[in-house]
């Protein structure tokens, strides 16, 4: 089965976590994309709910797909937020971010009450930090934000580069929000949350793809079926 038909198979599971009347947070990325698709043959069929995009490219497949959306100005607490993941620990902390929308999500996430993370069999790691961790800075000061992310990442005890992101044509990749965003290489991070504080403390840094305590749940599909992890 291919890596894309998983990440359906986990987003039609997340359906049934799904409930007339919510308000939910809508996730970015390919996995993501599929719940949207998924969430909106459910609209059309009368299912009641309202969204808030985590990304300009979400929310362009929700209103396609039919679902009523909202800001967090209009709706400041949701019920549940779908998202995809970049990778995922047993404890559920995971990383996030590849797609360049960790801003938008990790503000919706965080208005949620319950977060669930969808993703396929790939995604799920021993330890976060083989996928490169996005943090997204302000363009301003640049080369200092950039030096002092990787003396973060090394007084974290897991040293290693950080590339400014860019694009296909080689310019800097700009998120929703305006900021670049810097991707560390560390190859394994064995203390998340004491990273996680040491990046939150540079000044130039928006915030990082590190997801500590938001995720409730994951719904993981693997080639020998679909499990719930909590
Ligand atoms: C978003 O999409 C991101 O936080 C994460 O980077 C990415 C997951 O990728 P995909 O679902 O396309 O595999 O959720």
């Amino acid at each position: 089965m291919s890596a894309d038909s998983l990440k359906r198979e986990a987003a039609a599971r997340a359906l049934d976590f799904v409930e007339p009347g919510m308000r939910l947070g809508l996730g970015t990325g390919s996995t993501a994309k599929h719940f949207v698709a998924l969430l909106g043959e459910r609209v059309r069929a009368g299912l009641d709910v309202v969204g808030v995009p985590t990304s300009e490219a979400t929310r362009a497949d929700a209103e396609a797909a039919g679902i009523r959306l909202a800001t967090l100005d209009e709706v400041p607490a949701l019920d549940l937020t779908v998202d995809g993941a970049d990778e995922i620990a047993p404890d559920l902390s995971a990383i996030k971010g590849g797609g360049g929308a960790l801003l938008r999500e990790k503000i919706v996430a965080a208005a949620s009450a319950r977060m669930i993370v969808i993703a396929d069999e790939a995604k799920w790691v021993d330890t976060l930090g083989r996928f490169p961790l996005p943090v997204e800075v302000v363009p301003f000061g640049l080369t200092p934000t950039l030096r002092a992310v990787e003396a973060a990442a090394q007084a974290a005890g897991c040293p290693g580069p950080a590339r400014l992101r860019r694009t296909a044509e080689g310019h800097a990749f700009v998120t929703d929000g305006g900021h670049f965003i810097l991707d560390l290489a560390l190859g394994r991070i064995a203390d998340p949350a004491g990273l996680a504080d040491r990046l939150a403390a540079v000044p130039g840094v928006v915030e990082h793809g590190l997801f500590i305590g938001l995720v409730r749940l994951a719904v993981i599909a693997g080639a020998s079926g679909v499990r719930i992890e909590t």
